[in-house]
């Protein structure tokens, strides 16, 4: 079946993650949680450095929304997804440029050639992963950067929007423009809440962008911090996700999901206006068969997403978000497996 070009379009944080298994000790120097997300301040300079020069780190491409956007590409027929965000123009840039490249991911970029594009340090200890992001180009994105006219006619173009909650530390007006284009025609706007401190730090703007969000993405860690941040005097993931669900909507044609991921546990799903929720359960692998968990949230949201686009149903959708999760987890950081595994369905 023909199918048009570009139909799910990304928005968020291009960086390049510079990932190494660490220890105890590691962790400690840099005051950083054994599994956490947060931005670097001047505290963590030397991490970047410590790492590749002492932990034989890797360079590997990341930003969250743009493993989510290889994942969708992996599962959808060719030049399904665009992505948007900003990039310096160096060596770091160039690796994100042949990773998308081979993933057959369309990106539009911001490139700023004054700052450097953006990092990601990740610790691995065990099947933890600490990350300490450097913002970098990424955080230059503005709303002009959208209205330019080849991004302009991608958001036209496009029959879904997913966006990278990280996205609420660097454009929340970009993320608005978005989520209106979507309401006003209909088009599904799939959001991840990305990681504790999104909750947390950035509530105007994740609440300003809550009513219209079709699809909510969240792990149980993000879920728990919502609650917190947000009053709910719960700390039941169940609960959490019918109040997510159940928050209100802008566009009435649809009802809101929230689906939230809990490791090996089984995915919680909640649907606006239904009684219950539902839980799918997690194949798991053997432990030997994980390389690492770095990525496996944004694998399961790709997968997810491109279900969503595909016009599948949400069973199917939360089959193919677990199924992309699971091959992302036997990767080195957060990549997938070529040549290309074919999709089998629930
Ligand atoms: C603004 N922050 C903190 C971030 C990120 C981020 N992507 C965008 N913005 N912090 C970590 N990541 C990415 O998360 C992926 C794993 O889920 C890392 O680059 C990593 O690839």
């Amino acid at each position: 079946m023909a199918t048009s070009d570009y139909r799910l379009l990304v928005l968020e944080n291009p960086l390049l993650d510079i990932q190494a298994v660490g220890d105890e000790a590691l962790l400690e120097k840099y005051g950083l949680k054994t599994n956490d997300a947060i931005l670097a301040e001047e505290k963590h300079q030397g991490i970047f450095e410590d790492l590749l020069n002492n932990y034989d780190a890797k360079l590997i491409a990341g930003g969250a929304a743009q493993n989510t956007a290889r994942g969708a590409q992996y599962l959808l027929a060719p030049n399904s997804v665009a992505y948007l965000g900003g990039v310096g123009d160096d060596k770091y840039a160039a690796i994100l440029h042949d990773a998308v490249k081979a993933a057959g991911l369309r990106v539009e970029y911001r490139v700023d050639p004054k700052v450097s594009t953006g990092r990601c340090a990740v610790v691995i200890t065990g099947h933890n992963r600490s990350m300490c992001t450097e913002l970098g180009a990424a955080n230059f994105y503005t709303l002009e950067d959208l209205k330019k006219p080849e991004v302009w006619s991608l958001v036209e173009k496009a029959e879904a929007y997913y966006i990278g909650g990280y996205h609420f530390t660097v454009c929340p007006p970009a993320i608005q423009e978005l989520a209106n284009q979507a309401a006003a025609r209909n088009k599904p706007f799939i959001l991840s809440l990305s990681a504790p401190f999104i909750p947390q730090f950035f509530k105007d703007p994740l609440d300003a962008s809550a009513p219209f969000w079709d699809y909510v993405i969240g792990n149980e860690t993000e879920a728990a911090a919502y609650a917190e941040s947000h009053g709910l005097a719960t700390t039941d993931v169940k609960e959490i996700a019918t109040a997510l669900a159940n928050l209100p909507k802008a566009n009435a044609q649809r009802k809101r999901v929230a689906i939230i991921t809990q490791g090996t546990e089984p995915t919680i799903v909640a649907v606006q206006g239904e009684e219950g929720v539902k839980e799918y359960p997690v194949h798991e692998i053997p432990k030997e068969q994980i390389v690492d968990t770095n990525g496996a949230g944004d694998a399961f949201a790709g997968g997810f997403s491109a279900g969503i686009v595909d016009g599948k149903s949400l069973e199917e959708s939360i089959h193919m978000g677990q199924w992309l999760a699971r091959l992302s987890i036997q990767e080195l950081g957060p990549s997938y497996p070529f040549p290309k595994q074919t999709y089998t369905s629930a």
